[in-house]
């Protein structure tokens, strides 16, 4: 007994030499634009090699189940700032007034800031409230979407010019920022690639991969939508249609029939071409980490935007709710606070939860109005098993824009998803993910499914009522979309 006393005297006056797990750990967030939930070689990618996203994996846990709330880049970017989801923060487009952040935002690098942190962001900014003010002691983004060969961009406010392959320099602005910090502080560095955005132009250096395999075509490459709501009709992804191979040898003459297969095979190489660069990137920051001896007391979350498809019902982009366009890699490591090795593949972990975990483990209080926008992934790193959200809100809000795709919303849960898309003529899906993961036939109608589908569109009013949507476009008239391919 008294032996015990002894120590618990010495743990309460040494805790940061007795308990060195409890240091508050640096974060490093690195995301990618438009990154596939399988565009990994750790999530069986067999064509795409990436050894250090797959070191990520290897040393923290892979969430199989890992979504967006919203599959387009601004409104997904503002949701990662600040755990919120898009009708809330109010960044609902990639461009226009709805491409600002709503007055009196709160991001979670400035309460890491206020707590003391050393705060950068670099690389894919996209939202046109600038990071000055938003909680950055350094920041240096690309303008726009930027350039993939020597882009301009700005750092503190200021333009400046770079030479060379996009995502080489944001890895170098972002190894400089880790170099030069305050090493009295913990830091919390964002780093967000350009890539794999179209116009996908890779690196000199891997411009040949892939040049002499055929890349497979999926199982619903030709799946007709003609049966779908007017919304996924009008929406402009055909692969088919899109202009950007002319200059590759695919002539815009040639009928749709042979121009999608060769627009496909295009397309998916130089997409896999641009990943690898983000990929040597990635294996940059991770070995500064290692090599500095940082890798114990450092978060590092990897994941995308939003996803993208890949020939899915013949089409490219994202925008809409299907499985494609809304699931993203998520990556989590963290040595010194959770077991490594591991894949999740049973709790769904969203966009939104990422502000939410930081601001746990760095043992920040999350303000009241983060309530109900997400969770901190504390309770399924410590145990997969935990209990864990079974329900969550989707939703889109860019139309008319480019592809003219549909506004809605949706729910999902592990095993269904209903989407409302909610401008006249308004239109309804619903899946069964178990029987048809693959979503070729929407059940909205089916008899057999009509308690589901109540019982969902009721879980759909009361997530929106407790993140505060008060949203009210339901019901209008859908305007006409000459913004074609973008
Ligand atoms: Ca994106």
């Amino acid at each position: 007994m008294l032996r015990r006393t002894a120590l618990k005297t010495i743990a309460a006056g040494f805790p940061a030499i007795l308990k060195p797990q409890n240091r508050r750990p640096n974060v490093i967030f690195m995301m990618t634009d438009d990154q596939r939930a399988d565009a990994m070689s750790c999530a069986g990618n067999k064509i795409l090699k990436t050894p250090n996203m797959d070191r990520i994996a290897a040393g923290g846990v892979r969430f199989t189940e890992g979504f967006v709330t919203n599959p387009l880049c601004s409104p997904s970017r503002g949701t990662i700032l600040t755990g919120l989801h898009t009708h809330a923060h109010g960044v609902t487009t990639n461009a226009g007034e709805s491409h600002h952040f709503k007055p009196g935002v709160v991001t979670y690098p400035m309460l890491q800031q206020k707590a003391g942190y050393h705060t950068a962001m670099i690389g894919k900014w996209h939202i046109a409230t600038l990071p000055a003010g938003l909680g950055f002691d350094h920041w240096c983004i690309l303008p726009g979407q930027g350039l993939y060969h020597d882009p301009p961009m700005i750092a503190n406010g200021g333009r400046v010019q770079f030479r060379g392959y996009v995502d080489d320099i944001i890895a170098d602005q972002a190894l400089e920022t880790l170099r030069s910090r305050p090493k009295n502080k913990p830091f919390s560095l964002i780093c967000n690639f350009k890539a794999p955005h179209r116009a996908w132009v890779p690196a000199q250096r891997f411009e040949k991969m892939y040049e002499n395999i055929a890349i497979p075509e999926p199982p619903t490459f030709n799946t007709d939508l003609s049966s779908r709501p007017s919304g996924i009709r009008n929406s402009d992804l055909q692969i088919a249609d899109m202009p950007d191979f002319a200059q590759r040898g695919v002539p815009a003459s040639l009928p749709k029939a042979l121009r999608k297969p060769l627009n496909y095979q295009q397309f998916v190489k130089n997409y896999y071409r641009v990943l690898l660069g983000v990929d040597e990137n990635v294996g940059r920051i991770l070995d500064y980490v290692d090599k500095e001896g940082l890798a114990e007391n450092t978060i590092v979350v990897y994941t995308g935007d939003n996803g993208f498809f890949m020939g899915e019902y013949g089409m490219f982009d994202k925008r809409l709710m299907y499985e494609p366009s809304i699931r993203v890699p998520m990556l989590a490591r963290y040595p010194g606070g959770w077991k490594g090795g591991r894949v999740d593949p049973r709790n769904m972990v969203l966009n939104n939860d990422v502000a939410h975990t930081f601001l746990d483990y760095c043992g920040i209080e999350r303000p009241a109005h983060m309530r109900h926008h997400g969770e901190s992934w504390r309770p399924i790193l410590d145990n997969p098993a935990a209990a864990w959200r079974d329900t969550w809100l989707y939703e889109y809000f860019e139309y008319p824009g480019p592809h003219c795709s549909p506004i809605g919303r949706g729910v999902r849960t592990k095993r269904y998803k209903l989407i409302h898309y909610i401008q006249n003529p308004q239109g309804h899906e619903f899946f069964d993910l178990e029987k048809d993961p693959e979503e070729r036939r929407s059940l909205y109608d089916d008899p057999a499914y009509q308690t589901q589908v109540a019982a969902l569109s009721k879980e759909l009013e009361r997530l929106r009522g407790i993140t505060g949507d008060d949203r009210s476009q339901d019901g209008t008239p859908t305007p006409p979309c000459a913004n074609r391919m973008g």
